[in-house]
């Protein structure tokens, strides 16, 4: 790493040494579960540039653009609308955490019953190795888990810019009247924080931008519709992480250059796996970086990996923002309509999650559904068990598995996800 770097992280407070050792792992981890892989598009080396410098160019840019004015908003759901952000002046970026890091300071703060994403975000801020953290001038928490909801409590003793959304937890008239005060708070405190009124103008150009952005990814999920797959999960799933941190335009463009590529694969029946190898549906839980345990687990084992029903990933990207109207008033209503049919499992009841997740077993054409679920997440883990058994009525083969970040249990889960897939055969 240049010298330029380094300094540029220890004026944003990072730990140097232990920055060090988190991106030694990160490099390892990725050299063997992404580079080992065969026959990826020649696009995808675009990821593999971002991911190089992912805590370098990057922040730098956000960095660069600080000095101008412009502000950057960290974000831990997909319930924060990034339009907002975008029409205030602001560049948001995804702060969800995918590894383990100073477990036992985090243990001093949280139970160690906390989900590991919960955890991790903590493990980031107390070890001091995340740069966009260090990098935000607003952290945004939700109210939507009960773990989240009383960790931001906590986290807000460690940072100083902590701002919370009262985020609903049923989808009624109530509900979206929450959103929607809390959607026009949230605007209040963009205007607030960047000194920039949102106006229609404004609105609609940001919405049109974040909307190209999940464009580009409806075109690479509709991609992976084909047999032979055109593409691994492992890569479309980075495709959907690095969504939540780079330069939009940059993201939709490069996403879009892939899917060129991909069509041509398609063309010529040419794929990542043999036609015919099994195809999985992953349901459940987000997978931030550089979580790609499962993933890697279940395409090492004979299957591909062909749609996510994950908020990294269709949950999180589907449903474009109808851009049709030009007042302030109308573009923040199509806003709160498109996110409020989120079915994210902390609603309750949420039948439109179990509606999706068979959706997407038809269009994808998947053999099997893995359910993936955090350990202590309880949304999740409590819906997985009728999710899973709706899907098994319907004849639609589901594994569900419980894990973590650890890597202990990667032979225990092969051995079930390899005989899993062995019976989708
Ligand atoms: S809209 S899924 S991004 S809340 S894994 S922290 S639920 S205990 S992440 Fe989420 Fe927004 Fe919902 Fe999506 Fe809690 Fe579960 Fe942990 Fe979770």
């Amino acid at each position: 790493m240049s010298e330029d770097y380094r300094s540029m992280w220890q004026n944003l407070g990072l730990d140097l040494v232990a920055h060090d050792a988190l991106l030694g792992v990160l490099g390892k981890f990725y050299q063997d579960i992404y580079l080992a892989q065969k026959n990826r598009p020649a696009g995808m080396q675009y990821f593999d540039f971002v991911m190089s410098e992912v805590h370098g160019l990057r922040i730098r840019e956000l960095l660069d653009e600080k000095k101008t004015g412009r502000k950057v908003i960290g974000t831990y759901c997909v319930f924060v609308p990034e339009e907002i952000a975008l029409a205030g002046n602001a560049t948001m970026v995804g702060l969800c955490a995918g590894a383990d890091f100073a477990m036992e300071e985090v243990e001093k703060i949280l139970p160690r019953n906390t989900c590991a994403l919960i955890k991790s975000t903590f493990g980031f801020k107390l070890g001091k190795v995340c740069p966009y953290l260090e990098a935000s001038d607003m952290i945004v928490g939700e109210n939507t888990c009960d773990g989240k909801k009383k960790a931001y409590e906590s986290l807000g003793s460690l940072v100083s810019n902590l701002y919370v959304m009262d985020i609903p937890q049923m989808k009624s008239a109530q509900g979206r009247a929450l959103l929607k005060s809390e959607y026009r708070r949230f605007k209040e405190a963009i205007e607030k924080l960047t000194g920039v009124t949102i106006d229609g103008a404004r609105l609609k150009q940001a919405i049109e931008i974040v909307n190209n952005k999940r464009k580009a990814i409806h075109r690479l999920s509709k991609l992976r519709q084909a047999d032979p797959a055109p593409i691994s999960g492992l890569d479309a799933l980075l495709a959907n992480q690095v969504f939540f941190y780079d330069n939009p335009q940059r993201f939709t463009d490069s996403v879009n250059k892939i899917c060129d590529e991909l069509e041509k694969r398609v063309e010529q029946k040419q794929g990542v796996f043999p036609a015919g190898t099994p195809r999985i549906l992953m349901s459940g839980c987000p997978m931030a970086v550089p979580n790609w345990k499962l993933p890697w687990i279940v395409e090492t084992s004979g299957a591909v990996i062909v749609g996510e029903e994950s908020c990294v990933g269709e949950r999180g990207t589907r449903n474009l923002v109808n851009a049709s109207g030009n007042t302030l008033d109308e573009l923040m209503e199509a806003i709160i309509d498109r996110y409020f049919q989120v079915d994210c499992a902390i609603f309750t009841p949420n039948p439109d999650r179990l509606k999706h997740v068979e959706e997407m077993v038809k269009a994808y054409k998947a053999d099997g559904v893995i359910h993936y679920g955090l350990q202590f997440c309880q949304p999740y883990l409590m819906e997985a068990i009728p999710v899973a058994k709706a899907l098994e009525d319907r004849n639609i083969p589901t594994l569900r598995i419980e894990t973590d970040y650890g890597m202990e249990d990667v032979g225990q889960l092969k051995t079930r996800v390899e005989a899993f897939i062995e019976m989708l055969k």
